[in-house]
């Protein structure tokens, strides 16, 4: 098997196909068959124009330019997940020229005025919509997320429930009413990454080649299970105090890390109520700290 096949890619394996771990602006980090399995490649802008003006034209309200570019360049912009092709250049800068089909498919329509939809999560076989066992814990909100899959495109959601070692005398109830929302729409999962509860069945859908996605608050422990799935320190983590939240290390981009059991995660942003924290170009909100450290 070659590595982007390893990678998840499943159509015909010719030369130039990547898929994006990490982006950094227009420079793409990419896994691919070429020069020894990865490569920084630099979107083409022109190859995607196109396609932001068209979308600018069908709208063609003036006074939502700016909102409607926006929308249509992250429509069309690669994201951690993306399969691209790209041309491939030995002795100098290396292009993407096109962004491949997304076989599955997760956003947040308008989140605020500024841009028409938000991308979470792209080419996944498992969303993991995440949630911890304290005060992040909101039926509510669980709710609001399975009704956007609800028209997402392929791949499977989980709700996973983390932290289950707080759970405390009278949970039951919450964790029932979780239970009624979610019935036949989502599997349930309680986790816990102190006892290790629950991660079995976290480990059966990490199969060779699927795609794990992770979605939640900021908090709820994301990078802790993919540092738990990951057998070491991949992403930073840093020991919080549970009352105060404090000493947190957030994390501020999404990555896509291969697990040793051939899986992979896409770790991404703690999302606000309102946007997603932390990447640069991803804040939404107005006058939020862009620190990447929490005091
Ligand atoms: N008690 C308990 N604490 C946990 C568990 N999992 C994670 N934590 C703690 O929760 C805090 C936040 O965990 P992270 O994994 O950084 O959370 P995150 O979802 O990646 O947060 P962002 O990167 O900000 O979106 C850390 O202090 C973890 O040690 C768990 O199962 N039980
Ligand atoms: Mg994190």
């Amino acid at each position: 098997m070659t590595r982007i096949e390893e990678f998840g890619w499943r159509g015909e394996v010719v030369p130039g196909i990547g898929r994006v771990v990490s982006a950094h602006g227009d420079y793409y980090h990419l896994v691919c068959n070429e020069a020894g399995g990865e490569i920084l490649a630099r979107r083409k802008k022109s190859a995607f124009a196109g396609k932001a003006t068209k979308a600018r034209l069908v709208t063609g309200r003036a006074a939502n330019v700016e909102a409607v570019e926006r929308g249509a360049d992250e429509a069309v912009r690669p994201v951690t997940g993306d399969f691209v092709k790209f041309r491939y250049n030995p002795r100098g800068e290396s292009m993407i020229t096109e962004l491949l089909p997304r076989f599955s498919h997760f956003e947040r329509k308008d989140p605020t005025a500024r841009r028409k939809s938000q991308t979470l999560a792209v080419n996944f076989d498992e969303l993991f919509v995440m949630m911890s066992l304290n005060e992040n814990f909101s039926t509510a909100r669980v709710d609001r997320y399975l009704t956007l899959a609800e028209d997402r495109d392929g791949g499977d959601v989980s709700v996973v429930v983390t932290k289950m070692d707080l759970r405390q005398p009278g949970d039951e109830d919450y964790l029932a009413d979780l239970e009624e929302t979610v019935a036949g729409r989502a599997r349930i999962l309680h986790i816990s990454a102190r006892t290790g509860e629950g991660m079995d069945a976290v480990r059966a859908l990490a199969q060779p080649r699927r795609t794990l996605a992770f979605i939640g608050s900021s908090g709820v422990g994301k990078s802790t299970l993919l540092n738990t799935l990951a057998g070491g320190e991949w992403a930073a983590v840093q020991e919080i105090q549970e009352w105060s939240g404090k000493g947190r290390h957030t994390t501020t981009s999404r990555e896509l890390v291969m697990l040793p059991c051939g899986a992979m995660v896409v770790d991404t942003p703690g999302i606000r109520e309102i946007g997603i924290m932390g990447e640069r170009d991803e804040m939404l909100v107005k006058g939020e700290s862009t620190h990447r450290w929490r005091k």
